[in-house]
């Protein structure tokens, strides 16, 4: 947390209440609705979105991605080429690194994200691990850049949406070119015709509307990728934000107030069901609190749609006296990480995976 407010770097805010450019952006890249975590996977069109720029505009028929940089054998390839390739579907949880920052103050001013920024979808692509071994990555390499066809300024830099991994991390076997989602051709807003999908980390990594992969041999510097870095204060280096931490969600049970989404349910047993899931290993354990985090239990845990998909808990919820509870979740990972009560800050509101909290009110039978 910063020590000194007076000394408010730019881009935080003290306000809980959103700007107009944050309802804009909030309005063009929308959540999951968390009712949507019943569903092992996610329809298309309640997966959330972000997208920097524009959507920009694509032809299937002439789009090619392009592996340049330091590499033996350049290629230049059709989405026809592509396709007659070796092909691999797998369902994969993907979230946004911002998730949560809405709730953090001082609150970054970006998307203000509550806790829907998450979805999985089925993505069905070719691994990249082919193509990259049909161009020949050069011993020099170091860094594979990859570039999306959108184009637009950030913090005063006119750029495309770039970002890069190393030739370990995008050689692993799960990291897939993806032209499907769900079965059908990806949509304009997930990346028509051709994205990058890195199960695992966080959203940011893969790149949408792909165009070019650039082996390096220098550390890529560019705009996003110097942003998605930890830093308590704007001079910090920092460190570069990954994989997804644990994180689980409840769907939020009972039913719902129009304007608070407060939520009522009736005095009786209600089954509390969710989803868990983190980039650093399976889920071990989730457990769960009717009382604001005071007492815990263990939920019962079911499995997983793949590895890299998130997994289904339950949990029934003896609401045996009317009032006000406040239902949470925490997920426990492989790693032995758990959800944080609560959540430390850093200045652009990256990897925020404290527990949700859900009030609700128990009422008597009428
Ligand atoms: N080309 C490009 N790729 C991108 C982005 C973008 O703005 N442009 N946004 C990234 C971010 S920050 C996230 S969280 C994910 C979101 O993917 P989705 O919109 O399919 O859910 O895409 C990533 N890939
Ligand atoms: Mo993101």
């Amino acid at each position: 947390m910063l020590s000194d407010m007076n000394d408010l770097p730019e881009g935080l805010s003290t306000s809980e209440e959103v700007s107009l450019d944050e309802l804009q952006l909030s309005q063009r890249n929308h959540g999951m609705q968390l009712e949507g975590l019943r569903y092992d996977v996610t329809p298309a069109g309640m997966h959330y979105l972000l997208i920097h720029f524009d959507v920009p505009e694509a032809d299937e028929a002439s789009w090619r991605l392009a592996i340049g940089g330091l590499v033996r054998t350049p290629l230049e390839i059709t989405m026809a080429n592509l396709r007659a390739r070796p092909s691999v579907s797998m369902p994969v949880t993907m979230e946004c690194a911002g998730n949560g920052r809405a709730r953090l103050a001082p609150r970054p001013i970006s998307q203000p994200w509550l806790t829907e920024a998450i979805g999985t979808a089925e993505w069905t692509g070719t691994p990249l691990r082919g193509l990259l071994e049909e161009a020949g990555i050069g011993d020099e390499a170091v860094e594979l850049v990859f570039r999306g066809a959108d184009h637009g300024m950030q913090g005063d830099v006119e750029q495309d949406y770039e970002r890069s991994l190393s030739i370990g991390d995008a050689m692993r076997e799960e990291v897939l070119l993806a032209y499907e989602m769900n079965g059908a051709p990806l949509p304009p807003q997930h990346g028509f015709p051709l994205r990058l999908v890195v199960p695992g980390w966080y959203g940011m990594t893969s790149v949408k509307w792909l165009t070019s992969i650039t082996a390096v041999a220098e550390p890529f510097k560019g705009y996003q990728q110097v942003a998605y870095r930890s830093r308590q204060r704007p001079e910090d280096e920092g460190e570069p934000v990954t994989r997804m931490s644990p994180r689980s969600l409840l769907v939020p049970p009972g039913f719902p107030d129009f304007m608070t989404r407060r939520r009522f349910v009736d005095v009786g047993d209600h089954i509390l069901r969710g989803r868990a899931w983190s980039g650093w290993g399976p889920i071990d354990r989730v457990e769960v609190s009717t009382d604001g985090g005071d007492t815990w239990e263990d939920a019962a845990l079911g499995e997983p749609a793949s590895p890299f998909a998130w997994t289904p808990f339950d949990f029934v919820w003896k609401a045996t006296q009317p009032g006000e509870f406040e239902l949470c979740c925490r997920a426990t990972d492989s790693e032995g990480t758990t959800q944080p009560l609560d959540q430390p800050w850093n200045l652009h509101g990256f990897s925020n995976n404290m527990v949700q909290r859900v009030p609700v009110e128990v009422r008597a039978p009428a």
